[in-house]
């Protein structure tokens, strides 16, 4: 017997039927599938054509890019012209806002095509994050750059894993995997686990002396209780968190013996990282605050590029470490 299971379009035609939406989304989300289908087959093959090592140039963030990094932007870029509805993007690739349908679209999209560059030349697990926002329009647009709070969705696919996690504003965080026929399909809601027996720990264990002291004391004290995990790509990690609970984070770093490499805003990037895994979490009843305690949806971004420190996962454990920040 052939074992059939709910594709991941028909999931969404039917939740958009429910909620009495417009077709425009539709649109949007099945470019969004496109592209990540075209990414993940760049990525299987990428080895052989070559495509797995540098671009020879440095990005915005002042980091090398990756031929791969390239390839994703500019096919997320390519799908997202032919839906009509995008007002314009944010991309980690891309220093500037890009225009796409300024006076007829609808939504921003805010994206990192492909997280996790350190994993790229390995063929390891890394990440398309995208946030989705629409645009005002009961009158004039107010800007640009909106708080994950104003999502209406966000999402992550972890390449060439299989995976797609999305999540629906006050409707869920909901999986779906890959299956023979490149269709995202079986849609499972996930829900960050209560029992702290699956809990994990996730962060660059090579930074634990660079973050501030209270920080360093909340490790010492919480470090022997959980298993510890890092792949060094969030969508990765992030992956985990979502069905083990517990806590990835990126602190502050402070007090690097190289002053130059401290980052005391942090290193993840607001609006197409931090945002979306932070809304990701909330949906499926967790949690996520920056270096103040602030919780990351709130902050509206003053820069497209804006980098900040994370805390996210399960409610128990972000609200400890909020205490501590807040002190
Ligand atoms: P990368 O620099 O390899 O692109 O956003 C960047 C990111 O990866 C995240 O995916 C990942 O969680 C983090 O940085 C890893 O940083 P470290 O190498 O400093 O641990």
């Amino acid at each position: 017997m052939i074992k059939f299971e709910q594709t991941f379009m028909n999931f969404l035609l039917h939740h958009q039927e429910k909620y009495n939406r417009t077709y425009h989304f539709l649109i949007l989300m099945d470019a969004v599938i496109s592209a990540a289908k075209h990414i993940q087959q760049y990525y299987l093959t990428g080895a052989l054509k070559g495509n797995w090592g540098l671009a020879g140039e440095v990005n915005v963030q002042g980091e090398e890019v990756m031929r791969m990094d390239q390839i994703a932007h500019e096919i997320v870029i390519h799908y997202l012209k032919t839906t009509e509805r995008v007002i314009h993007a944010v991309s980690e690739e891309a220093e500037e806002i890009i225009p796409l349908d300024v006076d007829k679209g609808r939504y921003f999209f805010y994206f990192d095509p492909l997280d996790g560059s350190a994993n790229v030349s390995h063929g390891l697990p890394v990440g398309f994050l995208f946030g989705i926002a629409r645009r005002n329009l009961d009158g004039p647009e107010d800007g640009h750059l909106r708080a994950g709070k104003d999502f209406i969705v966000a999402g992550m696919f972890v390449i060439p894993t299989g995976t797609f996690t999305l999540a629906l504003k006050e409707a869920g965080s909901w999986r779906f995997h890959i299956d023979e026929t490149m269709n995202y399909v079986k849609p499972i809601r996930m829900q960050l686990p209560d029992d702290t027996k699956s809990w994990e720990l996730s962060f660059n264990e090579a930074n634990k002396y660079t973050f501030t002291e209270r920080v360093q004391n909340w490790i010492a004290e919480n470090e022997n209780k959980y298993a510890f995990r890092y792949l060094g790509a969030l969508a990765g990690d992030f992956h985990r968190l979502l069905s083990n609970g517990g806590m990835f984070m990126y602190p502050a770093i402070i007090n690097h013996p190289n002053p130059k490499k401290n980052r005391p805003q942090g290193k993840l990037r607001l609006m197409y990282e931090a945002a979306v895994v932070s809304f990701m979490c909330r949906e499926a009843g967790g949690h996520a605050v920056d270096e103040t305690g602030t919780p990351i949806l709130d902050i509206k971004p003053a820069k497209q590029h804006q980098r900040t420190a994370l805390y996210v996962g399960s409610k128990p454990l972000i609200e400890d470490i909020t205490r501590v920040l807040r002190g």
